[in-house]
């Protein structure tokens, strides 16, 4: 295992539904010993870490983010010993594993509140603050609503308490009064004791919510710094190494105080990791527009990071493609142009898996990946979309992004032996994206598949540390459907040129700086024409990408 106290820097990270991956024991649902069972095809495939939605026991109404016990797995699942199984088999193979933290709610049916809400449960006098309750549904009015198309307000009332509760999510998720010292000392304890299973780090769900403060969006909040920052020296202190990634849905200059200021001495660090949320739907808007302007825009808008720390960049996720990082007039183009039919959509968002957005079009999901890839930060892949899965938008919610694994065209997608009838939801089987001919084994096997290519482009990235810590350098050529950049870290120097367009582009490139160089590309160890005093000039085919190194 790279042992590189930075090593959130080089790596390539993997999403996985547990739910989704493999069925061990034919039950119809993906579980933990499955996930075990594939981590040669991760291992194979050259990612470093997985980061695994929640497998704490749950309702499941939100997919495991409403928890019932965060000191336990979902009996889905499997049990405790198999997750020391896992993070032991993982380690084996140099793949570290990434937890869930949720910090900011619980299930309606967690004990704490449980005890909380009920005056006459045994451990109420305890548990009583544990949430945030309110004799009026007035208080807070500044804070959006996120789940617009469910939820009507953040408050929901309980008869059994007699009191309204706060909620940011769904209604039955509460929001844990951060105010309260036991719930701020509860949430270490869920930290140390996933720490003490081996795991690597944690994706934490929803960072801005923690506090709620009147008169505010109650978003972001110094108070929700505060407790981050004690998550942080916590981790660091107990667990040297583990890595922090948060999920900020914000502007970038929002999100940058959750990498807090490490130079300012201990206890002042944050997150190691962010998510760039605003920079996911402009490379769809700027492959839609063929022109680079919208990557730009947002680029320039990120504030250069603390030392340490680093962006984690991703084209699709578990969740819809959110629109709320943008204008409403580019919101109506996206959902115009990518989810013309309105149940492809899902509150600010489209409910789409990367290949159906991309219309199936083997060299526009190459293109696309190459940014993913090449840009900026750490890139974060979705399961599936290495081989190109689809979606079912006749599911609900975000099940259809949520389906279970096309391994092989065998019965069920080789996911599970269960019958068909008893999967937690059907496999893809339809003409274009159906597991009979997008899976695994078939493209394993095929050396131009996607999924070889995918491969190689992962594997390509790893050679060169510019890619995880090299300097942006954006370059102006005049054609803007080509997106152009340097990638540079001490003596590496990655040229990377896109065309963003369906149609062939030339392109003029000034690369006076570089005179006198032999670009060689990456991918075929070939030398192309050397770099003069001239602008340097490149043709590019529909959606072609290049990768050179200047020596
Ligand atoms: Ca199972
Ligand atoms: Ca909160």
């Amino acid at each position: 295992m790279n042992t590189d106290p930075l090593w959130y820097k080089d790596a390539i990270f993997y999403e996985v539904f547990v739910r989704a991956f493999a069925d061990s024991n034919s039950d119809g649902i993906g579980d933990l010993p499955g996930l075990t069972s594939k981590l040669d095809y991760l291992q194979w495939l050259g990612v470093d870490a997985i980061w695994m939605l929640p497998i704490f026991p749950s309702p499941l109404r939100d997919d495991g983010y409403d928890v019932a016990d965060y000191f336990s797995v979902h009996p889905d699942y499997g049990v405790l010993d198999d997750v020391r199984r896992l993070i032991t088999e993982a380690h084996r193979r140099g793949l570290r594993i990434i937890a869930e933290l949720i910090p900011n709610h619980t299930s309606d049916q967690n004990a704490w509140f449980q005890a909380s809400r009920d005056p006459g449960h045994p451990e109420h006098a305890r548990y009583r603050d544990w949430y945030v309750w309110s004799e009026t549904d007035q208080k807070y009015r500044d804070a959006r609503i996120i789940f617009l198309d469910t939820e009507p307000s953040n408050w929901t009332y309980d008869p059994m308490r007699g009191a309204y509760y706060w909620h940011r999510f769904f209604s039955h998720q509460p929001d844990l009064n951060y105010d309260h010292p036991e719930v701020q000392r509860a949430m270490l304890r869920v930290v140390q004791f996933w720490l003490d299973l081996g795991a690597d780090g944690f994706r934490v769900d929803a960072t801005p919510y923690l506090y709620e403060r009147e008169g505010t969006s109650c978003e972001n909040l110094p108070e929700t710094h505060a407790y981050l920052k004690r998550v942080r020296a916590f981790v660091d202190a107990y667990a040297p190494g583990t890595m922090l990634l948060s999920e900020a849905n914000q502007w970038p200059e929002d999100v940058r105080p959750y990498f807090g200021d490490p130079a300012a001495g201990p206890g002042q660090a944050e997150f190691h990791m962010n998510f760039h949320f605003p920079l996911m739907p402009r490379i769809f808007m700027a492959l839609a527009q063929a022109d680079r302007t919208p990557i730009e825009q947002i680029l320039a808008r990120t504030p250069p990071l603390p030392d340490g720390c680093q962006w984690a960049t991703f084209l699709r996720c578990h969740d819809e493609l959110t629109l709320e990082m943008v204008t409403p007039e580019e919101r109506q183009f996206m959902w115009a142009f990518y989810a013309p039919e309105p149940r492809m959509r899902l509150n600010l968002g489209i409910r789409r898996r990367l290949a159906p957005l991309l219309a199936n079009d083997r060299a526009r999901i190459e293109l696309a990946n190459s940014l993913l890839l090449t840009l900026t930060g750490s890139p974060v892949l979705y399961y599936g979309d290495e081989i190109g899965m689809g979606d079912n938008i006749g599911l609900n919610d975000r099940d259809g992004v949520r389906t279970p694994v096309q391994w092989s065209a065998a019965t069920n997608a080789g996911f599970s032996a269960a019958d068909p009838s008893v999967l937690y939801i059907p496999v893809i089987d339809d003409e274009t994206y159906g597991y009979r001919r997008v899976n695994v084994e078939a493209q394993r096997g095929d050396p131009n598949s996607l999924l070889n290519r995918m491969r190689t482009m992962i594997a390509v990235r790893k050679e060169y540390v510019a890619f995880g810590r090299g300097e942006l350098q954006l370059l102006a050529p005049a054609n803007h459907a080509v997106l152009a950049y340097l990638r540079g870290h001490r003596d590496e120097t990655i040229l990377v040129v896109n065309n963003l367009a369906a149609e062939p582009q030339e392109v003029s490139l000034n690369l006076s700086a570089f005179a006198g160089t032999r670009p060689v590309d990456l991918f075929t160890g070939q030398m192309v024409a050397p770099v003069t005093g001239v602008p340097y000039r490149l043709k590019l085919g529909r959606y072609e990408y290049s990768w050179l190194r200047l020596r």
